[in-house]
């Protein structure tokens, strides 16, 4: 999904505008073009290369709202705007000093001396946004950890742990697990992908996020939750009413109404495992089993007209690769 390349440090940086500083002054005899050479190569790369970091991180603005609330959970978007714009400062500020010490050495008979006046003040500077670009750097490896997940109708798994979730996904689709360094969970995200008539569907597992009651959530699990909506299109909640799970169907059943009220999505509702025999009924759910297979057909295009149905574009990315 997002690409973002590696942070360089300020050191990276000065050491490199330095070198080629050095080499650019090669061959030229010492005094006032040398050290204006210099100034200007040295200059020139750190607020390209500047700028470059800037520009290389997705603006928030066109991402959509899943993953620009994502991110914001994940890496604060204020403190990336911050670090964002001191980088830019920064570009603008050395800019602005080059172009000064090259007018002081129109009047100054050392020029040397306002060159390096000038790398000093430089380095400061760079020196000065080293935490920014540290803070870009960790945010850069986060981001770039987040899964991919298309513009396709999306449906969004949930019910209480081993009611049989993942063995859903893996009936229907062909998902392959995705890392993602939420904070709220340590497992692998699963997106799965549908091939239904005419275009594909997705469908995704959030193992220890929507499995739990709304009630025993920290902040972050609470927005991470919200942000599902823009996730989302409906929701698949599979209740276990056999009692293999070991969770109680009433359980069950308050962290449905819990994840009505949470993620404002339509819910479709599936009881599972009905090999296992009679099993207390469920109000309004499919009977299915991921075992079987009985039922699943009629639940899964359930649940694809009603993500279909709500379905609106988000807005994507632009690929940087062109
Ligand atoms: N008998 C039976 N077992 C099932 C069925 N679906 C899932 N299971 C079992 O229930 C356990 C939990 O399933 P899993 O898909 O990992 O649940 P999750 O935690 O909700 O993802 C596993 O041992 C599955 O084999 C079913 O339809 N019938
Ligand atoms: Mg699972």
């Amino acid at each position: 999904m997002f690409n973002i390349p590696t942070v360089p440090t300020a050191e990276e940086l000065l050491g490199k505008a330095f070198r080629k500083s050095v080499r650019a002054r090669a061959g030229k005899s010492p005094g006032r073009t040398a050290e204006k050479t210099m100034i200007l190569t040295a200059s020139n790369i750190l607020a390209d290369n500047l700028r470059a970091v800037v520009r290389r991180f997705p603006n928030f603005d066109e991402i959509g709202a899943f993953y620009s609330e994502t991110i914001d959970i994940v890496v604060g978007l204020d403190q990336l705007r911050i670090s964002l714009a001191s980088v830019t400062w920064a570009s603008t500020k050395i800019h602005q000093l080059s172009r000064a010490a090259i007018g002081k050495m129109a009047r100054v008979s050392d020029a040397k001396a306002v060159r390096k006046q000038m790398f000093g003040r430089t380095a400061s500077i760079m020196k000065e946004i080293q935490p920014d670009l540290d803070f870009l750097n960790r945010a850069r490896n986060t981001i770039n950890a987040l899964p991919a997940l298309d513009d396709e109708p999306t449906i969004l798994v949930a019910g209480y742990p081993n009611v049989g979730k993942s063995s859903f996904v893996a009936f229907v689709t062909s998902a392959k697990p995705e890392i993602a360094l939420y904070p709220f969970t340590t497992k692998g995200i699963i997106v799965g992908h549908i091939q239904y008539c005419d275009r594909r569907y997705q469908i995704v597992d959030l193992p220890g996020l929507l499995d739990r009651p709304v009630s025993k959530r920290n902040t972050i699990e609470l927005q991470a939750i919200s942000a599902l909506k823009n996730l989302g299109d409906a929701v698949l909640f599979i209740v276990d009413p056999s009692g293999t799970s070991g969770y109680e169907v009433s359980d069950q059943l308050n962290l449905l109404r819990e994840l009505k009220s949470q993620v404002g999505l339509p819910v479709i509702v599936a009881a599972n495992k009905m090999d296992l025999g009679p099993a207390e009924p469920v109000n309004e759910a499919f009977g299915i089993s991921t075992l079987s297979g009985e039922g699943i057909a009629a639940v899964l295009k359930a649940s694809i007209d009603l993500a279909r149905a709500h379905h609106a574009p988000r807005t994507r990315q632009v690929d940087e690769t062109s």
